[in-house]
């Protein structure tokens, strides 16, 4: 006979019906969510499989290729970032790239096999002078036949508009972490700034990309709220990036010691639950990951990934290494 703890969860209750097709939208507390967390791991693994299989299919995983498309010199103090101008890491900064080159850069990507080119600028907010060229380089992205995203730190009013107008389809800004821990990561601008800048993306029609961070010295609480607070948005973001922090050197965060990885499989499974119609990356940090950690995330609900050897400023999984992963598993990139 099933153990009655499995037999519960093999019927989903009205806690977790799926927010597409049901009339009656779960908002969750950050109780529920500790709860999801402090599951048994196989409970928890199978109940986020089983709510992956409803919405997806579980052989096929999205892939995006990041570019930077400026580096470094950012005014803000995020205390895990190589690109904050506040810290003394031996990052070179490098000139908003000519639009040809990231042209050239997508067209790259494209050929190995990525479904959508992100962009990402080290800004707090875009200049309109700048915003224009990055307009341009989406119009050209675009035009390859790829998905689009940019990540350009906030947004003043308009600037959402004109990039859903060049054809942007995701815009990329984390949450990064929970509300109440936010304080302690960044000081330079607030976690209510970062969710004005995702209203501006919403209202101008752009799918929505954020996620966050954790090996950073939160607790699992915390975890659970800023998991909460995505999934208790307006409207649950399209994709959720979940980083582990990649600890650079120079940084605040650059001798932090690693999560417990089973920890990090157990967010992306409380991901996936909460926001069961989500893409949920797995995100900064895969290098570090065995195959086999990597596999039990994408068990756990994981359907996305960064592919291509660098994300944006450290390196990410080789993709001959990815490629024989897919191969192994018989996944399927989409
Ligand atoms: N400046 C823009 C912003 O802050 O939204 C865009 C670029 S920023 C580098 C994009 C995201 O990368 C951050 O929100 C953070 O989640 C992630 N990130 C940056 N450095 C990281 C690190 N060392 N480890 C893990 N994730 C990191
Ligand atoms: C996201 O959540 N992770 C990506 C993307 N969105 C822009 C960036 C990861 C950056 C990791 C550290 C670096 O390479 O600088
Ligand atoms: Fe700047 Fe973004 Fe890095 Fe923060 S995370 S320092 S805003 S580039």
């Amino acid at each position: 006979m099933m153990p009655a703890t499995a037999a519960a969860l093999a019927t989903p209750s009205a806690d977790f019906l799926p927010q597409d097709s049901a009339h009656v939208r779960h908002l969750w507390s950050v109780a529920e969510v500790l709860a999801l967390y402090e599951q048994p791991f196989m409970e928890l693994i199978w109940r986020a499989q089983t709510v992956h299989r409803q919405h997806f299919d579980a052989n096929e995983i999205q892939r995006s290729t990041l570019l930077s498309i400026k580096t470094g010199g950012c005014s803000e103090d995020c205390s895990y970032c190589s690109q904050s101008a506040r810290h003394d890491t031996d990052l070179e900064r490098e000139r908003l790239m000519p639009v040809g080159e990231v042209v050239a850069a997508a067209q790259a990507a494209k050929d190995k096999g990525a479904s959508r080119f992100c962009m990402g600028a080290a800004w707090r907010s875009p200049k309109d002078n700048d915003l224009d060229k990055v307009l341009e380089m989406v119009r050209e992205v675009k035009a390859l036949g790829l998905q689009t995203c940019v990540t350009l730190g906030m947004l003043k009013e308009g600037q959402a508009e004109k990039l859903k107008d060049a054809g942007l389809d995701y815009y990329n800004h984390n949450l990064d972490t929970d509300k109440e821990f936010y304080g302690q990561v960044i000081k330079s601008h607030t976690h209510d700034d970062r969710l004005d800048t995702l209203e501006q993306v919403r209202d101008a029609g752009i799918n929505v990309c954020s996620g966050g961070i954790i090996g950073m010295g939160e607790s699992r609480r915390n975890r659970a709220a800023m998991l909460t607070q995505l999934a208790n948005l307006p409207k649950p973001p399209e994709s959720v990036p979940i980083n582990n922090l990649v600890p650079v050197p120079g940084t605040p965060f650059g001798e932090l010691p690693p999560l417990d990885p089973f920890e990090f499989v157990r967010t992306i499974a409380a991901a996936r639950i909460t926001m069961p119609t989500s893409y949920v990356r797995l995100s900064a940090g895969r290098q570090e990951m065995t195959d086999e950690l990597q596999t039990l995330c994408f068990l756990a609900g994981a359907n996305s990934m960064f592919y291509g050897e660098h994300l944006l400023t450290t390196d990410n999984a080789d993709i001959s290494r990815d490629d024989a992963l897919f191969e192994r598993l018989g996944l399927r990139a989409v």
